[in-house]
């Protein structure tokens, strides 16, 4: 009985997930969903992300948390179109939500749509949200072990973003064994290495977006 429920949802999430896909790219709208555990740098790649493309690209946020505006509120001073989903307790975004978050912006002005979707490594993997692509978030601090315990993200990934590289000396992250986990899994996964706060190798990151703009026929 309970799978036959959890399969209903994720049947409509699905059914949703591909409007949202449909309409964007009739629009040529490129919707990135961004996912990792609370504190990897979500919100300050978004603040590096929009700092550097806001007078190129028409960018909007959406906000996924459990509770509060806080994240939106750092985005607050780029005054570009936000919009906050707190989902009361649940651990990812799904499809309705971020319709209905579609529904509060003006598409037609509109190039990129980052999502942050929840601070968690497992749930938001399973929800499709209409994005162009997912995009993992992982920090030195938390940890080599990750991709080999949650696998679907760094499967369902196209780009992965190591970040907190500044602090990767003061851990005992293993870059070797990280990578050869990484392959076992996604064997094409591209990975930036990066430092969010030390503006370090995000230019790689702004040339995917770039690309995947261009992609998605978005050109500027
Ligand atoms: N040392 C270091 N700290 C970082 C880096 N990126 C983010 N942080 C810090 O990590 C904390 C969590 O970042 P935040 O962007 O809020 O993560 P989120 O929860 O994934 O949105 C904040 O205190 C950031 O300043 C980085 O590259 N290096
Ligand atoms: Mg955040």
């Amino acid at each position: 009985m309970e799978i036959a429920i959890m399969k209903a949802v994720l049947e409509e999430n699905d059914n949703k997930a591909r409007d949202i896909s449909e309409l964007l790219k009739s629009r040529n709208i490129l919707l990135l969903n961004l996912i990792s555990s609370p504190g990897s740098g979500k919100t300050t790649l978004l603040e590096k992300t929009v700092e550097h493309f806001k007078d190129k690209y028409s960018i909007a946020v959406i906000e996924g948390d459990i509770t509060t505006a806080r994240d939106a509120e750092r985005l607050e001073k780029y005054k570009i179109p936000l919009v906050v989903i707190n989902t009361d307790g649940a651990c990812h975004l799904n499809s309705m939500s971020i319709a209905n978050a579609l529904d509060q912006f003006d598409l037609d002005d509109l190039d990129i749509i980052f999502v942050e979707n929840v601070g968690n490594l497992v749930c938001p993997s399973e929800f499709d949200i209409g994005e162009a692509a997912k995009v993992a978030i992982l920090s030195t601090t938390e940890g080599d072990d990750k991709p080999e315990k949650y696998p679907l993200l760094f499967r369902e990934s196209e780009l992965m973003i190591l970040n907190k590289m500044d602090l990767a000396p003061y851990t005992n992250f293993n870059k070797e064994s990280f990578y050869r986990d990484l392959k076992k899994i996604n064997e094409n996964l591209p990975v930036i290495e990066a430092s969010c706060t030390k503006n370090e190798g995000l230019t790689g990151w702004f040339d995917w977006v770039e690309q995947k703009a261009i992609d998605g026929g978005i050109i500027k």
